[in-house]
C-alpha cells in the first residue's frame, strides 16, 4: 500500500483524459487500492485516477457515514441522468480549502467495471450521484472550478499558486 501524491489545481495534468482500462489484473488492484489509501488519508469522499497522475479511468467513492463502503468504478459511462438538478457544496482534494455551490442531476444510473474486472449498473441519487459526476468530470479533465464564473475561478487559482510557491520555498 502506499500514499500518491494528488495534483493540485492550476496543475495542467488536471486537464488529461484518461484512457479506458483494457485488463483488470492485480497491478491495476493495487492502483486501486493505493487510490483508496489515499482519499481515506485525506480524508475525501472521492478520488480520480487522474488526480494522482494515472490517466486510466478508475474512480474510488466512499460516501458513507462510517467510510467503511468502499465503491470502485473502473471505465465508467453513464446510462441515463437526470433532468432535475440539485445544488450541492462541492470540494476537491485537488483544489484544497475551497468549497462552491453547483447544481448538477440529482439522479443518475452509470454502467462500469468493478475490481474484478465484471460489468455492473447501479443507480445513484444526491451525494453519491454527485460524487460520480464530479469523479467522472475528473477524468475528462473537468473540474468543478470549471461551473464557476471566471473570476471566481480565477481568485482560487491565484490563492493556490501563492500557496504552491510558498511550499516550493520551504
Ligand atoms: C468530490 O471531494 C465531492 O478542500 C470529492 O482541504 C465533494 O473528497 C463531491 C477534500 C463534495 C461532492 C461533494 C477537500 C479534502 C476532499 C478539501 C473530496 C480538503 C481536503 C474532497
Ligand atoms: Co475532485
Amino acid at each position: 500500500m502506499a500514499l500518491l501524491t494528488v495534483l493540485e489545481f492550476p496543475d495542467p495534468r488536471l486537464r488529461t483524459i484518461a484512457e479506458p482500462v483494457e485488463h483488470v489484473d492485480d497491478a491495476l488492484r493495487q492502483v486501486i487500492d493505493d487510490m483508496f489509501e489515499t482519499m481515506y488519508d485525506a480524508p475525501g469522499i472521492g478520488l480520480a485516477a487522474t488526480q494522482v497522475n494515472i490517466h486510466r479511468q478508475i474512480i474510488t467513492i466512499d460516501v458513507s457515514e462510517d467510510s467503511d463502503e468502499p465503491l470502485v468504478l473502473i471505465n465508467p459511462s453513464f446510462e441515463s441522468i437526470s433532468d432535475e438538478l440539485e445544488q450541492m457544496q462541492e470540494g476537491c482534494l485537488s483544489v484544497p480549502g475551497f468549497y462552491e455551490e453547483i447544481k448538477r442531476p440529482n439522479h443518475i444510473r452509470v454502467k462500469a467495471l468493478d475490481r474484478n474486472g465484471e460489468s455492473f449498473e447501479m443507480e445513484a441519487h444526491d451525494l453519491l450521484a454527485v460524487c460520480i459526476q464530479h469523479e467522472i468530470d475528473h477524468l475528462n479533465g473537468k473540474l468543478f472550478v470549471d461551473y464557476l464564473s471566471n473570476l471566481k475561478r480565477s481568485r482560487i487559482r491565484s490563492k493556490l499558486e501563492k500557496i504552491h510557491k510558498l511550499e516550493q520555498s520551504n
